[in-house]
């Protein structure tokens, strides 16, 4: 049947057999077969439906997960492999796209997948940025940026006939909704809704990724903006984000007239999760809109606060969202009056200034408009919720604890296990039946094999034959030779201080000296990285030039890198983490403890039978609860030690530096004559200065007990018993962090949709 329609399809557009058309023909040819077939299913209808309204989704390549989700995969991996051709190959036509910085948009591309997968009615709101986040490439030890054109004639977005009117003050511009279809596993689908600019102009980018940054009518949906705080031009994020939550809100009430509900009835028949601050604004706006139906504001803040529900994902607080309110201002003349309203409501409640929408510095907090006027305030991680109550919310807690709850977040094993590593999802329904993949706890029934030798020689088969499938992948794509036999000790995630790249880079520089000092490893070791920098961050786009040049110094010294490589990946992203994810043995999760609000790579980890290497930070706490301590490698201060470091502001990282010969050795080596001449003085010079002076994030004062904590992991390895064992637990105990589990969550406690 399947195999007709696509013969059909080659046909039609090629006048070829399947057997005779080019890689790229096929993709083409399957993406057609793809949005014919999901032409067929139902659009999933509850009682009431959820809006997920997020700046980012960070959805990947779709074609095998379209596949998957239909159940065609495996058909089709068999039709193309009798006319001598390969799925994989195929993959690797389809372009990528960008549309998010990391884990807070690949988190909302998750949630739409399970979403879908439990047949629950809830589409995705966001914005189609034509060049997405940038793509990287190194040139001379340095990264450098470049647009992502993804956007093909034959895609899987579909214009629709839905358009608004945006206005901005006096200027107006046009919004046009594209829908990329969400397919759930064996499910009915929903909807993802990208708004655009009908005026979008391309040619307005001229070299990498510079544009007029003025010319709103043009440029609006061009970029995706970098998650650094930094970054010149906010007010054309304002714009991004006004134009994204207005079209948004138009688009609900619309949807919500056609189903012949009373607006006055929103909240019985809608609910909208709002995807951290940036889409905040959609509360004003909402209220603004209802206003013009004729409700009136008191009624219509009513509503909009039993509507609207609030995700944050960060601690930090130079990333909380606070726009001057002349910006907003000069954005959205016609909200500001709501806001100011709102803020005057708070003011008539509460003495505590903290909790003002408006501070006395005439900043907006976009927080707190969605604190005091949405229904629900969710943290990430168990421990990030507890901080949220305990420290940085702890004034709105007191005012609204019954508001505050945890939704520790998840992964789809759809794309994380079963696309990713089908050898490993195979291999384990040959052990325990295919449950798992509708139950994810049903993993662990994998326990009972615990002490059966055969099964933990299996385990390492695959993980060897990912090793060497990435091993291809490295040396095809970037011409580096990597030994599989090596440990692969892997770190991908954005590039930020306080995910202390520069400690594991630290940790490099010591095993380097040990190499050269006759101390060798008795397993080579291979540390691999992927992350990009936010353009305008300097310190972390130093940090990469600084891993590029170690890569060089070891690359060309050949006793050294017998013993050990490292790689930086070139643009990582979603297809990549695919690939490196099932190859690795040990995951680095080191930030400082109580800044990484959750993380999810460490959960794709550990489900692909990676041990963690971590702090007790985000959800690496319920890993390690889940696991036990013998299975995971935990080391460094604990979150409560590091808050009270910074309310005493006591930590000097100086003073290591002075009191240890190791520390001031290994950084000392950043600016060593070896390094400097594979790059430039300055960029290494500011690194070492800034671990020496500032070091807000305290590699210092953790260094000494990663080293030992990653030197005993790595002597554990050769155990390779005990090792095995320790990857079968991580596995068996990974169903917690399916995200259909933290979906069923957000169901129960927050949206109550069916
Ligand atoms: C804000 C203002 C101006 C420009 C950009 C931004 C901006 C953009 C993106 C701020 C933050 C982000 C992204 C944040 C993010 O990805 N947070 C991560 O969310 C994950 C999902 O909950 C968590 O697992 C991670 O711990 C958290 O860092």
């Amino acid at each position: 049947m399947i195999k007709t329609k696509l013969e059909n399809i080659t046909w039609s557009k090629y006048n070829k057999k399947i057997s005779e058309c080019t890689n790229s023909q096929l993709y083409y040819a399957i993406l057609e077969l793809v949005k014919n077939e999901t032409s067929k299913k139902n659009i999933i209808e509850n009682k009431k439906k959820v809006y997920y309204v997020s700046a980012e989704f960070l959805i990947g390549k779709l074609l095998s997960n379209n596949l998957i989700n239909l159940g065609l995969y495996e058909e089709i991996k068999k039709i193309l492999k009798e006319n001598g051709k390969k799925l994989s190959d195929i993959e690797e036509i389809e372009p990528e796209p960008s549309l998010g910085n990391g884990g807070l948009g690949r988190l909302a591309s998750c949630f739409l997948d399970s979403i879908a997968s439990l047949g629950l009615s809830g589409d995705g709101i966001g914005l189609n940025y034509h060049f997405g986040l940038f793509k990287q490439k190194f040139e001379n030890n340095l990264q450098k940026e470049y647009k992502n054109e993804w956007i093909e004639d034959e895609s899987w977005l579909q214009k629709t006939e839905t358009t608004f009117n945006i206005h901005f003050g006096d200027k107006k511009v046009k919004s046009r909704m594209y829908d990329i279809d969400v397919i759930g596993y064996e499910e009915g689908i929903n909807k993802l809704h990208l708004f655009d600019l009908e005026t979008v102009d391309e040619s307005i980018v001229l070299d990498g990724i510079n544009f007029d940054k003025e010319n709103i009518e043009e440029n609006l949906t061009l970029f995706l903006y970098p998650d650094d705080s930094d970054e010149a031009g906010h007010l054309l994020r304002i714009f991004q984000q006004y134009f994204m939550v207005s079209s948004g809100a138009q688009y609900i009430l619309k949807e919500e007239k056609r189903k012949g509900h009373k607006l006055e009835e929103l909240y019985k028949n809608v609910t909208i999760q709002i995807n951290d601050t940036h889409p905040t604004m959609i509360i004003p706006e909402l209220i603004y809109l209802l206003m013009q139906e004729g409700i009136r504001m008191k009624e219509a803040t009513e509503i909009v606060s039993k509507t609207c529900a609030y995700t944050n994902h960060t601690i930090l607080a130079e990333a909380l969202e606070k726009w001057p309110s002349k910006y907003l201002y000069k954005v959205v003349p016609h909200l500001m009056p709501i806001i100011e309203a709102l803020d005057m409501i708070v003011r008539e409640k509460f003495e505590d200034k903290s909790v003002y929408i408006i501070d006395d510095e005439e900043r907006v907090h976009m927080a707190h408009i969605d604190i005091h006027f949405g229904y629900s305030v969710n943290g990430v991680a168990q421990l990030h919720t507890e901080i949220l109550k305990n420290s940085e919310l702890n004034n709105f807690y007191k005012i609204y604890p019954e508001k505050f709850n945890n939704k520790t977040n998840g992964i789809t094993f759809r794309r994380w296990l079963l696309h990713c590593n089908n050898e490993l999802s195979d291999y384990i329904i040959s052990l325990i039946g295919d449950e798992y993949k509708k139950d994810s706890i049903k993993l662990e029934n994998l326990l009972k094999f615990i002490e059966d030798k055969e099964v933990l020689y299996k385990l390492d088969e695959i993980k060897s034959i990912k090793k060497k499938q990435l091993k291809d992948y490295i040396k095809a794509t970037q011409n580096i030779e990597i030994d599989e036999n090596s440990i692969f000790d892997i770190q991908i995630k954005r590039l930020h201080e306080y995910k202390r790249q520069q400690m594991n880079a630290l940790y490099i520089v010591y095993k380097y000296l040990e190499i050269k000092k006759g101390n060798l490893p008795k397993n080579p070791i291979t540390f691999i990285f992927g992350a990009k920098a936010a353009p305008a961050y300097i310190i972390a786009k130093d940090i990469i030039h600084f891993l590029l040049c170690m890569q060089e110094l070891v690359e060309k010294d050949k006793e050294v890198s017998k013993y050990m490589k490292i790689v930086f990946i070139e643009n990582y992203n979603v297809s990549k983490a695919e690939k490196l994810i099932p190859a690795c043995d040990i995951s680095e999760q080191i930030s400082l403890a109580s800044k990484e609000a959750s993380g999810t790579g460490n959960m794709k980890f550990m489900l692909n039978g990676a041990i963690t290497l971590g702090t007790l930070d985000g959800a690496n706490v319920e890993i390690a609860e889940l696991v036990g301590e013998e299975n995971i490698y935990l080391f460094g201060e604990k979150s409560e030690q590091v808050i009270e470091h910074y309310a005493k502001g006591d930590y000097v990282s100086r003073k290591f530096y002075e009191n240890s010969p190791l520390i001031k050795e290994i950084v000392d080596f950043i600016i060593d004559e070896r390094v400097i001449s594979l790059g430039n003085k300055e960029n290494l010079e500011r690194l070492y200065n800034e671990i020496l002076n500032k070091d807000w994030f305290m590699t210092l004062l953790d260094i000494e007990d990663y080293i030992k904590t990653k030197d005993k992991a790595f002597n554990d390895y050769l155990d390779r018993d005990r090792w095995t064992k320790s990857m079968l637990i991580n596995i068996a105990k990974a169903g917690f962090f399916s995200s259909d589990r933290t979906i069923k969550e957000y169901n129960e406690d927050i949206w109550k949709l069916k």
